[in-house]
């Protein structure tokens, strides 16, 4: 008796412990973007909202963990830019050398949290593709990863900043 309950929790062990710390699949879906913090209005934006901004395609992304490994690959994100999001509710800059010790957070249903910085966006190649999208392969996004998600297109490992359940973005200037 007392082995065969070793054997079982030697036998369960790797499977309770390998993925769920990793990829908690504990999200709600979210069905809008807050955008707070150092704003000059803050907003919400449903995908209806975010459809009266100007829609942009990702073209092919393979979705890679920063484990190294492809966990998926996709054809076509279609969202709009996080810039364009932002821009609408206006960063609350206060002066010339004010914008650029903004950070930019985004964050999911599930806590999942990663961040940008406003020169990143703004100042570099990376920001014209980091998107909030509402559409997979011509498909909206299922519940497992939407209604919206954020994918940052030039990332050398693209896993890390493809937030399913996307729903909130804050802006925040750094002391
Ligand atoms: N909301 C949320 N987004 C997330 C994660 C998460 O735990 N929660 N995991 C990330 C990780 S570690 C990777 S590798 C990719 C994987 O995308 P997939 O879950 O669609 O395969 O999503 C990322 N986005
Ligand atoms: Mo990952």
């Amino acid at each position: 008796m007392k082995i065969h309950a070793l054997l079982l929790a030697l036998l369960l062990a790797p499977a309770l412990s390998a993925a769920p710390a990793d990829h908690p699949e504990t999200g709600a879906p979210s069905h809008s973007v807050r955008v707070t913090g150092a704003v000059k209005a803050p907003a919400e934006f449903d995908v209806a909202a975010l459809q009266d901004l100007v829609a942009r395609d990702t073209g092919p992304v393979d979705v890679v963990c920063a484990s190294g490994a492809t966990v998926g690959s996709v054809q076509n994100f279609r969202g709009v830019r996080l810039t364009d999001v932002i821009d609408r509710v206006g960063i609350d800059v206060q002066g010339h050398k004010d914008a650029r010790r903004m950070v930019i957070l985004a964050r999911a249903t599930d806590g999942y949290l990663v961040t940008f910085s406003w020169n990143e966006l703004y100042n570099s190649p990376i920001g014209k593709d980091v998107l909030v999208a509402w559409e997979k392969d011509g498909k909206p996004l299922e519940a497992r990863e939407g209604q919206l998600l954020l994918i940052s297109g030039q990332d050398i490992k693209t896993g890390p900043r493809h937030v399913r359940w996307l729903s909130g973005i804050e802006v925040i200037r750094m002391e």
